[in-house]
């Protein structure tokens, strides 16, 4: 635009150079896309809803373009309640009238506004906006998000699903049902009688304890977990790729212990098998066991993946995207990773939403380093809710190649599905938030 314009623009007589710089600056993010005006925020709303019982946190940016929106997932199930005013309260007010074109800017001045940062709850309220303005990019663009990184390095994103049982032999029969629809991975665990173990139903306590709540001992899981490790080589033979969860329930030196006892089942990765906390000691394990090792579905700062990745101390990194801030970080993450060999294995559980989801596989298709993707089905509420999921076909998952993320929420079906519906006993009473699990002794456990 000629400087006449701009000064026209400015509706002024002879304005001081810098308005003019300022407007020329104003001018060039308008042409930022393909010569269309850039769309302006002019609504930041939450949807908050639970169709299958988990709490799902959506962001919704609207633009001042006619049909022009996008979503994110901001999902934190156990504390959704408060991502929500996050957003409400915090984001939308600093967000409105913004150009939606730079994402990375937005992205770090949303990161800066809070002083404090790297809590769940914020990252999650920033995830959700990020995933939405690579959405609306998508849509101006016509082109899925996979696209605007680069491209396809493959056709779909290769699939790990969860086998669980309370005994060994109803995990194998499900490991068979998964292996039969094409799956090549599948996770592995097996409840702890009388215990309360992770990925396979709770069962009531009723081994001896101080307290009557929930029970855990690290060394009967471990023993168990051995056996479940036979049990699946023997009946599942040797091709299929196994991987398990240890959700951070060791000590340090049992998770040293346990990575080596593993070594014999050539596991695909053993998962969190350390707390974040305690990520030091995979110096240790990395020295003793060739077992691969994946880590980060808990992570939220930069502080803790940065060394694991830059000293190769794990094989697969795990970030649950939104809760790192969005697709912004996590790409930089993947990026790293690629320079020191580190695979990715975003997270894909029960709580995400198909568009956090979608954003995990924008990354597995688009990123050279990809490792394996975690896949949960979406049940029946969830894709009334959430319109063109991304497609499962034979252990495989594909992106829908629509502009964005290609999904389109129904506001209506997920106000169906409020806050709490499907919730009982413990969950409704912690909104959505879990309860204690302690050794016998009554000492605490991380869960
Ligand atoms: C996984 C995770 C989940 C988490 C859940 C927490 O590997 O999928 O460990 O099962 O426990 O996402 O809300
Ligand atoms: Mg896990």
């Amino acid at each position: 635009m000629k400087r006449r314009d701009l000064l026209k623009l400015a509706g002024a007589a002879m304005p001081a150079a810098t308005t003019v710089r300022r407007l020329a600056a104003q001018e060039k993010i308008e042409r930022a896309t393909r010569g269309m005006p850039a769309p302006r925020i002019k609504d930041v709303s939450v949807i908050a809803t639970a169709p299958q019982g988990l709490r799902l946190v959506v962001v919704k940016i609207t633009t001042d373009q006619d049909g022009l929106h996008g979503y994110g997932c901001a999902t934190f199930t156990q504390r959704a309640d408060l991502v929500v005013p996050a957003v409400e309260k915090y984001l939308k007010p600093f967000l409105l009238d913004r150009a939606t074109d730079r994402i990375d800017d937005i992205w770090h001045a949303c990161y800066a506004s809070s002083y404090w940062r790297n809590g769940p709850v914020l990252n999650n309220a920033i995830g959700g906006v990020d995933m939405a303005l690579w959405d609306i990019k998508g849509r101006q663009a016509g082109m899925p998000v996979y696209e605007l990184l680069g491209g396809k390095c493959r056709e779909a994103a290769d699939c790990y699903t969860h086998a669980s049982g309370n005994e060994i032999s109803e995990t194998i029969a499900n490991a068979q049902r998964i292996i039969a629809q094409g799956f090549r991975h599948v996770r592995v665990q097996v409840g702890v009688p009388g215990m309360a173990g992770y990925g396979a139903g709770r069962q009531a306590a009723s081994v001896p304890a101080l307290h009557d709540g929930p029970v855990f001992e690290p060394a009967a899981y471990m023993r168990r977990a051995m056996q479940l490790f036979e049990a699946s080589r023997k009946e599942l033979g040797a091709e299929i790729e196994l991987l398990h969860d240890v959700h951070e329930r060791l000590n340090p030196i049992q998770a040293v212990r346990f990575a080596k006892d593993v070594e014999p089942f050539r596991l695909f990765f053993l998962e969190d098998v350390l707390a974040p906390e305690d990520i030091d000691y995979f110096r240790l394990i990395r020295k003793q066991s060739a077992t691969q090792l994946a880590m980060g579905e808990l992570f939220t700062h930069p502080l803790e993946w940065t060394p694991l990745i830059s000293e190769r101390l794990i094989d697969f990194i795990r970030i649950h995207p939104s809760m790192a801030g969005g697709l912004t970080p996590v790409r930089k993450v993947a990026a790293m990773a690629e320079i020191f060999n580190v695979r990715t294995a975003w997270h894909g559980p029960g709580d995400l939403s198909p568009i956090g989801a979608s954003c995990n596989i924008a990354l597995d298709v688009a990123c050279h380093n990809f490792g394996i993707q975690e896949y949960t089905a979406f049940g029946e509420r969830t894709q009334q809710v959430f319109h063109g999921c991304p497609i499962m076909k034979g252990g495989y998952w594909y992106p829908n190649d629509a502009p964005g993320w290609g999904i389109e929420v129904d506001e209506q079906a997920a106000a169906k599905y409020p806050f709490g519906s499907f919730e009982d006993g413990e969950r409704k009473t912690l909104n959505g938030g879990w309860g204690e699990i302690r050794r016998p002794d009554g000492t605490i456990i991380k869960q």
